[in-house]
């Protein structure tokens, strides 16, 4: 019943797994990288996805430790080898922390992993205030190699100016649009959609189409310029083991 207590003892437990969801080249369906997405494994109600603890880690702060351990699993995965590149998801307030960069460098040199082949996924919202210290903090990672990708664009703010003010390698377009493109609103998400790649493309932005269902969707994407792709068509979340063991 109290979910927070259930959180603090998953904590203590490290009770928490990765999935992974690959990332693939829309030309050629080569897996580019994985995305790590936070699963819960909790002892009475079994997998839990984010949406059910999400805001309950962020209000209690305890998402910030959550994170870490997923973090960790991660850079761990890393280490050991493999190709292409593992992509986090940071809540904004958490990239805003200060300590955020040198405990993530920490652990990346403790293990021994490659940080070019890890990423960063923020939403805009992390962007928004203190421009200078968040540009010294995206310079840093791009400095050591950490791409950082912008998640969900297109629902936040979306304040063009930062694309070229901020080391961003990545727009995550948002699945809402890529569902959109063969809706109701055909004409004007398509526009947009068009009007973001050919944006991100000027800049030399690379660019993925998230929550890719159908092969319509894929190939209007493909057509519209869109480098890579994500979604139940291409791949599930899953396991590691589901990939690399097939
Ligand atoms: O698989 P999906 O339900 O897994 O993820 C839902 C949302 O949860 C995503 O929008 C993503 O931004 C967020 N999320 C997924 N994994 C993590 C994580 O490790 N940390 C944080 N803070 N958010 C995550
Ligand atoms: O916000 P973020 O993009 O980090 O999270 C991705 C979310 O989208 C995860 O919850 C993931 O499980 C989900 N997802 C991934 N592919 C698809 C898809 O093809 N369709 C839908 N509806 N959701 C998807
Ligand atoms: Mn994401
Ligand atoms: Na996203």
């Amino acid at each position: 019943l109290d979910l927070e207590a259930d959180l603090r003892r998953a904590i203590n437990n490290r009770d928490f797994v990765p999935y992974y969801q690959p990332i693939v080249r829309l030309s050629d369906g080569a897996v580019m990288g994985y995305e790590a997405l936070l699963r819960w494994q909790h002892e009475r109600r079994g997998l839990l996805l984010p949406s059910a603890f999400l805001d309950l880690g962020e209000e209690s702060g305890l998402i910030e430790q959550v994170d870490w351990l997923l973090y960790e699993d991660v850079i761990g995965q890393l280490a050991q080898g493999g190709e292409g590149y593992l992509s986090v998801n940071v809540s904004p307030r958490h990239f805003r922390s200060p300590d955020f960069t040198p405990r993530l460098f920490g652990l990346i040199e403790a293990a021994g992993a490659d940080p070019r082949r890890l990423r960063l996924e923020i939403t805009e919202v992390a962007l928004l205030d203190d421009g200078p210290r968040t540009l010294r903090v995206l310079q840093t990672l791009r400095e050591r190699g950490v791409l950082v990708q912008l998640d969900d664009f297109g629902t936040g703010f979306s304040a063009l100016s930062y694309l070229h003010r901020f080391p961003i390698s990545t727009l995550k377009i948002d699945q809402s649009f890529i569902a959109g493109l063969h809706g109701r609103d055909l004409q004007s998400t398509y526009a947009l959609v068009q009007g973001v790649l050919s944006l991100a493309r000027t800049l030399g932005i690379e660019t993925v189409g998230e929550g890719i269902e159908n092969a319509a969707q894929r190939q209007t994407l493909l057509q519209l310029g869109c480098d890579y792709g994500q979604g139940y068509l291409l791949g599930r979340p899953a396991p590691m083991d589901a990939f690399v063991t097939g």
